[in-house]
């Protein structure tokens, strides 16, 4: 079991002090209560709402009434757009990357996260939601419940049943359009986009996974580029080196699922050079036709109202500029310097760039732009009136085969930022009196495909008068055997010790079968697991399950569970005993292993133990090891080092390493069978 209760416990006691009573204040209302407003909200978005009370609550709440906590600045500001018309029509595309859309959909937010109570966060949500576009009320509502304190319980539904048409192919969703047309039950099967003939469909089951992205949405969620300490509550640690690690991981596991599937890492993009891989989505919008493809071999071309391809190459040299000399520089001219752990936090925030960049006017918003400028390439001048392209969604983007090859390019600059580093030293890095004895795991590493269903009823359109048939879309999507490592770790202190846990494995050889460099392989290490262990003196046998792994979460429940679990809380008035589900930040625990090979694909598995009692930055973090590993967006990340330690930084001599006894390296095999036994 894993869940946000860390960062949950440590938020409510900093950022939100008051929100003990805020449950018993006037309009409070049970966590099952708000479970189910959240997702009769959500249900049917473009459709009219079902839910006899907050239909009611759209016609009669007056925003202007409600309680707020910025006295009603956000209520009558967003009031007065709507009066003047001047928001959004609906059933029309939104991109978050879209300024005035972004705009619009924050306006809504600011209202339901300023809401002091439930009647007014749920008056307001029922209220906008049949008045402002639906793409925009999505995402406010998603942003609002993942940081309002009044949601802190609040399971949101899985995206890809609340706006399928961003998760499926466009085949699919007219299958199901047909379904509903001819009122026939379906089970519709989803097939990968692409044909054989292109080598990059082999890996189209990690790009397309919905869990994947919706890792990759939460995490952005979570993690807002437009988070404004100003505006907002409190700080969100770490963002910067956050938004590098969680990106970070998606392009060395993509890079390993590639070595398993016989294709090269992929090389980075750049404005000078060729896009060699052109992407045809196979998907649609809601509303606003289908998303643009791109062909093979296309040169960068600068686009209208973006960027031009010589902004980003001066954006980029001057970031390059910057870890070569050490520092940034501040709008005000002062000297920010980067040659320290910190530095990486400071660097993510510039190249993002998100409201923590010190300099956006200089350094400018590298990634979200270069997300536009190559979204845009079907289309650079706007002469076809197209859409954007599936890299302007967090949803989408990882579809394109281009998204990891422009992460690779960032990847390789945050490289050059940690190469500049110095490497850890042995005094650093040693545990005295600490060994790791043996690793060893319970049983073979197996990976395999399985099915997985969900519901495409939020995708087609509706009336009250018909009964919904059932529809939904079966996925193939990775999995693996669960398995147990047991470790086996000698404390020779006298006294017992806190042990922090690291977990890593690279692809031990490259797609020509040469071994990776200890340097190249810590690099592209995949992180596993990170947790925290008492070592009694003597000998500890520490056994761990791969279930566990604080990188990964469970399948988030689906829509209708979360539906039938809040209606059943509801009327029996038990708890809704969700909380394990509350965050969908991390990778899918099936995806915990990349896939292996008939024969096997070798993974160099490396386990570093390190003085807890200098790591942790919360008490208590043994008891319950269960945390948000990519970051907490509100609250102390548990973890004082670097996020990657001890493999974060260049290695110049691995017998540094190799030689501590607190580090313990094995080969592993992971074998891919063809179904589940
Ligand atoms: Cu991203």
């Amino acid at each position: 079991m894993k869940l946000v209760v860390l960062c949950a416990l440590v938020a409510a006691a900093a950022a939100w002090p008051n929100f003990g009573m805020m449950a018993d204040s006037p309009g409070g209302a049970s966590d099952a209560q708000k479970q189910h407003d959240v997702n009769s909200i959500l249900w049917k978005v473009y459709e009219e709402i079902r839910d006899p009370h907050l239909k009611e609550l759209s016609q009669t709440f007056d925003p202007l009434s409600g309680h707020y906590d910025d006295d009603g600045v956000s209520a009558r500001r967003l009031m007065q757009e709507l009066n003047d018309e001047r928001l959004l029509e609906q059933k029309h595309w939104f991109s978050l990357f879209n300024t005035r859309q972004r705009q619009e959909a924050l306006m809504l937010y600011d209202v339901l996260e300023h809401s002091t109570d439930w009647d007014t966060f749920a008056g307001n949500a029922a209220f906008f939601r049949v008045r402002m576009n639906e793409g925009e009320f999505v995402y406010a509502i998603y942003a609002a419940v993942t940081h309002s304190p009044l949601t802190q319980h609040v399971v949101l539904p899985p995206l890809y049943e609340v706006t399928p048409h961003l998760f499926t192919n466009s085949e699919v969703i007219q299958e199901a359009y047909k379904a509903k047309m001819t009122q026939t039950a379906a089970k519709i099967k989803s097939h990968f986009t692409g044909s054989k003939s292109n080598p990059e469909q082999r890996v189209a089951y990690f790009g397309e996974d919905i869990g994947m992205n919706t890792h990759h949405v939460t995490w952005h969620l979570e993690f807002p580029f437009w988070w404004d300490d100003t505006h907002e509550d409190h700080h969100i640690e770490r963002k910067g080196e956050s938004f590098f690690w969680v990106h970070h991981q998606l392009t060395v596991r993509f890079d390993a699922e590639r070595l398993s599937n016989y294709l090269d890492p992929v090389n980075e993009l750049h404005w000078d050079d060729m896009i060699y891989e052109g992407f045809a989505p196979h998907t649609m919008y809601k509303y606003g036709g289908y998303f643009p493809s791109r062909p093979d071999k296309v040169h960068f071309e600068d686009v209208d109202g973006v960027a031009r391809v010589r902004d980003m190459l001066i954006l980029e040299s001057r970031i390059r500029d910057a870890i070569a000399h050490g520092y940034f520089t501040g709008k005000d001219g002062s000297v920010i310097s980067i040659r320290d752990s910190h530095g990486i936090d400071v660097l993510g925030d510039v190249i993002e760039s998100s409201t923590y960049s010190p300099n956006p006017e200089y350094y400018g918003s590298l990634h979200n732009t270069a997300h536009v400028m190559l979204g845009r390439q079907g289309d650079p001048h706007g002469k076809f009136a197209l859409p954007p392209g599936v890299l302007e969604h967090f949803e989408t983007a990882t579809r394109d085969p281009a998204f990891f090859r422009l992460h690779k390019y960032m990847d390789n600059i945050f490289r050059e930022h940690k190469d500049s580093l110095p490497p850890y030293t042995k005094e650093e890095l040693e545990f005295p009196g600490v060994t790791v004895d043996s690793v060893s795991l319970s049983n073979r590493l197996e990976t395999y495909f399985e099915d997985f269903e969900y519901s495409l009823i939020n995708a087609v359109d509706d009336t009250t008068d018909i009964e919904d048939v059932p529809i939904s879309t079966i996925v193939s999507r990775l999995a693996h055997k669960d398995f147990t490592a047991t470790g086996v770790i000698t404390n020779s202190n006298p006294t017992e010790v806190m042990a922090t846990v690291r977990i890593f494995a690279w692809p031990k050889y490259d797609n020509n079968h040469v071994e990776f460099s200890f340097n190249d392989g810590r690099w592209n290490a995949i992180e596993f697991d990170k947790f925290w262990v008492k070592l009694a003196p003597g000998q500890n046998s520490i056994t761990r399950s791969s279930k566990d792994s604080s990188v990964t979460v469970p399948d988030v429940p689906s829509f209708q569970t979360l539906i039938d679990k809040a209606n059943e809380a509801l009327s029996s008035g038990s708890d809704l005993n969700l909380d394990e589900y509350v965050s969908g930040l991390g990778l899918p625990n099936r995806f915990l292993l990349s896939k292996g090979k008939s024969e096997g694909m070798t993974f160099h598995l490396v386990v570093f133990v390190s003085d807890g009692s200098k790591d942790m930055a919360v008490e208590g973090l043994h008891e319950s090891t269960s945390f948000n590993h990519y970051g907490c967006h509100d609250g102390t990340y548990p973890d004082k080092r670097s996020h990657g330690y001890p493999l974060d930084r260049r290695v110049d001599d691995e017998r540094i390493i190799t030689s501590l006894g607190n580090f313990k390296a094995m080969d592993v095999e992971v074998y891919h069978v063809e179904k589940e036994e």
